[in-house]
């Protein structure tokens, strides 16, 4: 059952919705954080698509003394951000506007209420001083994380000492590595390097950025001191700015970051069989916790700074800061976005399931009594009538069953083999069903195997209520054998009394009237004993007849339960796990699409 196919362009819409089905899918599937994180950046794409689209917000993001607050000023040509000696020294974010018409609601969201009108041609920029990342204050890493998990474009800003340092690119760049379309790095303080180790230093940042999975992301040297580089740098957010992209090509990111993390999820427990596309979307190690700050509606005032670190943006992680970046860190993510076609296992109702419910529900008991039923009643109606009576005396098998009051209290409950059997067979849907499908997805089909198992005695109780009752209509021919059966009787009848008046006439020595012959048999006689043998050989054809009668009503019997059963199974069993199978390939489907 394929359900998936790959679409060639998706819009950040189509993506959205899908993130969003993506997540009511994985409901109670998923862990609950993951499921919400999903959430918090549909609605966060949802505010910021309402917001001006006129602007860009650029953040300046680095480690302490890094000169990001030097690289404000000289980007606004403006001395607005105080560039101190003593660390950390920006503790709270400031915004620079180039063309600040509309931009309000935008800063409100953003919690940035300090703000500069600047004078320049590159309308429509918003540029950010953030505090340090590492700072020793929390609050400053708190303003940081907030900020890189909302603004539309970052700016990162290493130095010559700290551009290897672990805190930054463990914690930062790596997981942003689906970022890479809306980031840019600088290498400042370049005045600091002899020129010939300006080259090297690049080469080894450069290198460090490919092992974070940032290989293709714009690298500038600059010197916010002397000017070096910052025409370049200007020139190369002007350009983004006008092409007005920004934000989308964030929240597109936001969105493939989050369906690799719901797909993350689902992953740990795949098995070697899993579809091998599936295990490439690798999400970034800590992407989650990047896209899921929580951002507030429009309506809502600035954040609080305690509210920027929910446990979803507390990352997990964290390197101290200042330790050497390890230059031999593994390669970047892995840049699949799609689970690529899943492929379900079809669920069908299978023999040993059937048997193993027949069995349980006392279908051979059943059938038996169906069979011992009509005999028994076919003795009763077509034996012979002198003995017949007798077997009235004995209780009809089927109907000791009493089933037809839908109740099973006569039938021989499951037993522990066949309750286990039918155990074994439940759990054979489910591991059938969960073949190949990644955990927790496969856990969530096999229980979705049993999940309406307690329901499987009563309507079976039901079922064999039903169609043993339906069984039971006599044939015509015992009627016909019945009066067959009196006829002889009566035959015999005469002949007795016959022969009693032949005897009495003889007693009484009175002459005997002329009694007609058979042959040379007397008719009285013929009468008394031919209908005493036709009887019996009527009494035993009719049970011949029964024998067989009965076998193809037990047949039929068996036959027509055989088929309830499997729809019981379909109803009771094999719906709910295929419902189970659908809701993870529709699942899959949408992280598809929204990882597009
Ligand atoms: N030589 C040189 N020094 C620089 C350069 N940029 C910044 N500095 C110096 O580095 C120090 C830190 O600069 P800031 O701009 O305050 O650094 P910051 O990144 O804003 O620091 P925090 O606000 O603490 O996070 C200051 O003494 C600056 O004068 C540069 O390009 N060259
Ligand atoms: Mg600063």
């Amino acid at each position: 059952m394929k359900l998936l196919r790959r679409k060639a362009e998706v819009s950040l819409d189509a993506r959205l919705e899908a993130l969003a089905e993506a997540a009511d899918l994985a409901e109670g599937r998923l862990g609950h954080d993951t499921v919400e994180r999903a959430r918090a950046v549909v609605t966060r794409a949802g505010v910021r698509r309402g917001l001006s689209v006129d602007h860009t917000a650029v953040a300046l993001a680095g480690a302490t003394g890094s000169g990001k607050s030097s690289l404000f000023n000289a980007l606004s040509g403006t001395e607005l951000a105080t560039v101190g000696v003593t660390r950390p020294t920006t503790s709270k974010a400031q915004a620079a506007l180039w063309g600040p018409d509309g931009s309000g609601p935008l800063l409100d969201w953003l919690g940035v209420p300090v703000r500069h009108t600047v004078e320049g041609e590159t309308s429509g920029l918003i540029l950010l001083d953030l505090p340090d990342h590492d700072s020793i204050e929390l609050s400053h890493r708190e303003e940081v994380d907030r900020l890189v998990a909302v603004v539309d474009l970052l700016v990162w800003v290493l130095d010559p000492q700290k551009y290897a340092d672990a805190a930054v690119h463990e914690r930062y760049l790596r997981p942003l590595a689906r970022h890479r379309d809306v980031m840019v790095v600088v290498l400042n303080q370049v005045d600091r390097l002899p020129e010939h180790a300006v080259k090297r230093c690049l080469d080894d940042l450069r290198g460090l950025l490919e092992a974070d999975g940032l290989d293709d992301v714009p690298l500038l040297a600059v010197s916010a001191r002397t000017g070096a580089g910052i025409p370049e740098l200007r020139e190369l957010l002007d350009r983004k700015v006008s092409r007005r992209r920004a934000w989308s090509s964030r929240l597109a990111a936001d969105v493939a970051s989050s369906a690799a993390a719901l797909w993350a999820d689902t992953r740990p427990a795949v098995t070697g069989d899993a579809p091998a596309a599936a295990r490439a979307l690798a999400p970034t190690p800590d992407t989650r916790a990047l896209t899921a700050a929580r951002v507030p509606a429009p309506a809502e005032a600035a954040p609080s700074r305690a509210d920027a670190r929910t446990p979803e943006t507390a990352w997990q992680g964290r390197a101290p800061a200042g330790t050497a970046h390890a230059g031999t860190t593994p390669a970047g993510p892995d840049r699949a976005s799609a689970p690529g076609d899943v492929v379900v296992p079809e669920v069908t109702v299978s023999r040993a399931l059937t048997r193993a419910l027949a069995q349980a529900a006392g279908v051979p008991v059943v059938v038996d009594a169906v069979a011992k039923s009509h005999r028994h009643r076919s003795t009763a109606a077509t034996g012979w009538p002198v003995t017949r009576w007798l077997r009235k005396l004995r209780p009809d098998p089927l109907r000791r069953l009493h089933l037809a009051r839908g109740s099973r209290s006569s039938l021989p409950p499951a037993t522990a083999v066949q309750a286990s059997a039918l155990d074994t067979a439940l759990r054979d849907v489910g591991a059938a069903a969960s073949a190949g499908v990644p955990e927790p997805w496969a856990t969530a089909v096999r229980h979705a195997a049993r999940s309406r198992s307690g329901e499987l005695t009563d309507t079976l109780d039901r079922v064999v209520a039903t169609v043993s009752g339906g069984v039971s209509r006599a044939p015509r021919w015992w009627r016909v054998a019945g009066t067959a059966q009196w006829l002889t009787v009566a035959a015999m009848a005469a002949g007795a009394i016959w022969l009693l008046a032949v005897f009495g006439l003889d007693y009484l020595m009175l002459p005997r009237p002329f009694t007609p012959t058979l042959g040379r048999a007397p008719w009285p006689t013929v009468l008394l004993i031919g209908g005493a043998l036709l009887g019996v050989l009527i009494a035993l054809v009719c049970r011949a007849a029964a024998w067989l009668g009965g076998r193809r009503r037990a047949r039929r019997a068996a036959r027509a339960l055989r088929e309830r059963i499997e729809q019981v199974a379909a109803e009771l069993i094999v719906t709910p796990t295929r419902d189970e199978l659908s809701r993870y390939a529709r699942f899959a489907e949408c992280v598809t699409v929204a990882a597009s």
